[in-house]
């Protein structure tokens, strides 16, 4: 008999194998709760914990979760190396292991596992799909005005300099087709902390791929401790003026190369 209370069984399998990538450092407290909403919200999905050793036993307790549980899998890093590091790192494992669709997700609860069904379904159609803090029916819960400012003030900067259709340039809830990451050349990416997010996008929109933003409710964390700092900020800050001028240089140059086209033509 059909229970229709029932979610459907697999309702993504025509998304083939979903991974979901979850960068930790310090995260003891918050590992099993994440893990467990994920496994409910998309019992599907397998979950890869990428560890940076952390000094907190995070790794452990993934490992005593794994063993538990054969949807689950970690990584043992071998130091703190940013979560741009972490991600790449991941993604090259789920290549290799031949997973179709990668997410990134927090593993402190701001993005909410019951809502990567929203993000799953646009990848339907996208490339990638990015949840948004800042279009129409997007919100941030309990986040401090100060990181709200840096949050939109690095999203505004990002646009003005390298011109980027994107609402919300910096967010970290996401959703890769496995096709989308082939076309990017993920080893010369070194984007270390929230830049990296900014950077995958950039790459994407690039290479003339499809990018999708979904609303979702982003809520501060409430246990563990944030791993933001002012050298995150500084890399953003520099890496994106960075690309902002490179990107100047080649609107230039393609600019200049067709007028002298056209002026080439008229003599013609
Ligand atoms: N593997 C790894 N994970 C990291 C590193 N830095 C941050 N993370 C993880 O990346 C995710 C986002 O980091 P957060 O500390 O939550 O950053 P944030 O959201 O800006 O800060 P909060 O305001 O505290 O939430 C969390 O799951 C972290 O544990 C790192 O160097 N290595
Ligand atoms: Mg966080």
């Amino acid at each position: 008999m059909i229970n229709m209370n029932e979610p459907a069984a697999a309702p993504f399998s025509d998304l083939g194998r979903i991974l979901v990538v979850i960068p930790t450092y310090n995260e003891a407290e918050n590992i099993p709760l994440i893990t467990a909403r994920v496994r409910k919200a998309v019992p599907e999905a397998d979950i890869l914990v990428a560890d940076d050793n952390s000094p907190d036993g995070t790794g452990a307790i993934a490992d005593r979760l794994a063993d538990e549980d054969s949807h689950l899998h970690v990584m043992h890093r071998l130091g703190k190396e940013g979560l741009g590091a972490a991600y790449i790192a991941g993604f090259q494992w789920a290549l290799n292991e031949g997973y179709d669709v990668m997410v990134e997700m927090d593993a402190d609860g701001s993005h909410k596992p019951e809502e990567l069904p929203r993000l799953l379904d646009a990848l339907r159609d996208a490339d990638l799909v990015l949840g948004s803090r800042w279009v129409p029916g997007g919100k941030v819960v309990n986040w401090p005005k100060s990181r709200e400012y840096l949050s939109r003030g690095g999203t505004l900067y990002t646009r003005l300099l390298t011109g980027l259709p994107i609402k919300d340039a910096t967010g970290g809830y996401r959703a890769f087709r496995a096709t989308t990451l082939e076309r990017l050349n993920l080893d010369d990416i070194v984007s270390a902390g929230y830049v990296f997010q900014v950077d995958m996008a950039h790459r994407v929109l690039d290479a003339g791929m499809t990018v999708k933003e979904v609303p979702i409710t982003f809520e501060e964390r409430e246990l563990g401790e944030s791993k933001m700092s002012q050298k995150i900020v500084v890399e953003a800050l520099w890496r994106v003026t960075v690309w902002g001028y490179h990107d100047r240089v080649d609107r230039f140059k393609e600019r200049r190369a067709l007028r002298r086209e056209r002026k080439q033509l008229g003599k013609g």
